[in-house]
């Protein structure tokens, strides 16, 4: 992974120099905030999914760390597609990072600079090519997802993603690809870097925002469900209940949608790819490809 430029404080700095000093705040205790974003190489062009639904997200989220973005919105989109041009890329995977850089050290955030940041590179397939296709073992996490009362799971918190860290090096070391936790009551939350998603009887479901993100993925993926007649629901469910699921995938703007073939050693369903998956799927690849003119709207051209 590597492009030309990264786009720092307003410029575009050299991959190579793109650094920042051992003392940065957000090194030390992750005060930061980030959003992942991705642009597709469509018919018409290279596009970025939904780009302003993430930098109204990455504004959100800077609110509630209490970070001032010393950029306006459009500052900011118009930046992002500026990464994308300037590193020639046509498909990538998008980074804005906004974070406290270093002033001094204590946990007062408030001496601290607020510093942007935004990379883009070639990311393929986030849990490998052959997942999209056959899916992939997952297991429930021992590490709990954040508590609402602890941090806010709204906010994509870079210090959020040591509990994510904790899940995802557990399900790698038991020999699972990608963490399931839940959440403080026992509930199914998401995975370590995704919402989750299963179907039973036809019906898709997903947990409701409690202890979630606010998946963009997920808020695409219930609106072309709904439009393809597939009733929705938000349900708190217990982990037997992802056990017993017709199908079950991940959603997420790295992970895209990613089935699930097994959790815990059970099979979902038949143990492959399911079919309202593969639909759903196929036309969340179609939108990114601009092959859907129902839903242009979501892309924004570079
Ligand atoms: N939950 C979590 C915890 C999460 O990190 C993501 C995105 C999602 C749900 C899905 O949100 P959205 O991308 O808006 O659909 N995870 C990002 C970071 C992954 C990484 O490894 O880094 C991502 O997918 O870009």
């Amino acid at each position: 992974m590597k492009a030309e430029k990264i786009w720092m404080d307003g410029q575009f700095i050299d991959w190579d120099d793109a650094k920042v000093h051992v003392l940065t705040h957000a090194l030390h205790y992750g005060s930061g905030i980030f959003e992942g974003i991705r642009a597709y190489q469509a018919e018409q062009g290279t596009s970025v999914f939904r780009l302003k639904d993430h930098v109204e997200r990455l504004f959100n989220s800077s609110k509630i760390l209490k970070l001032d973005v010393p950029f306006s919105k459009e500052e900011i989109r118009q930046a992002i597609k500026d990464t994308v041009k300037v590193n020639h890329l046509n498909g990538c995977y998008i980074r804005p990072l906004v974070y406290r850089g270093f002033n001094q050290l204590g946990l007062n955030p408030f001496t601290c600079p607020v510093q942007v940041m935004i990379a883009a590179w070639e990311w393929g397939a986030y849990l490998g090519e052959e997942a999209l296709a056959k899916g992939i073992s997952a297991k429930i996490a021992s590490w709990v997802r954040n508590n609402i009362n602890s941090t806010s799971p709204k906010a994509k918190i870079c210090g959020n993603y040591v509990n994510s860290i904790f899940a995802k090096m557990e399900a790698i070391e038991a020999g699972a690809e990608e963490a399931i936790l839940l959440d403080s009551n026992g509930y199914v939350a998401e995975g370590s870097g995704e919402n989750i998603f299963w179907v039973k009887d036809g019906i898709l479901c997903t947990p409701p925002l409690t202890s979630v993100l606010e998946g963009i993925t997920r808020k695409t993926i219930m609106t072309i469900a709904k439009d393809m007649n597939i009733e929705v629901r938000e349900e708190f469910v217990a982990r037997d209940s992802l056990y017993l699921a017709d199908e079950a995938f991940f959603a997420g703007t790295a992970a895209e949608l990613t089935p699930i073939r097994e959790i815990d050693h059970y099979l979902i369903g038949s143990g492959e790819r399911g079919p309202v998956s593969k639909k759903i799927q196929e036309k969340l690849f179609n939108i990114f490809q601009g092959k859907e003119q129902q839903y242009l709207d979501w892309l924004d051209f570079v």
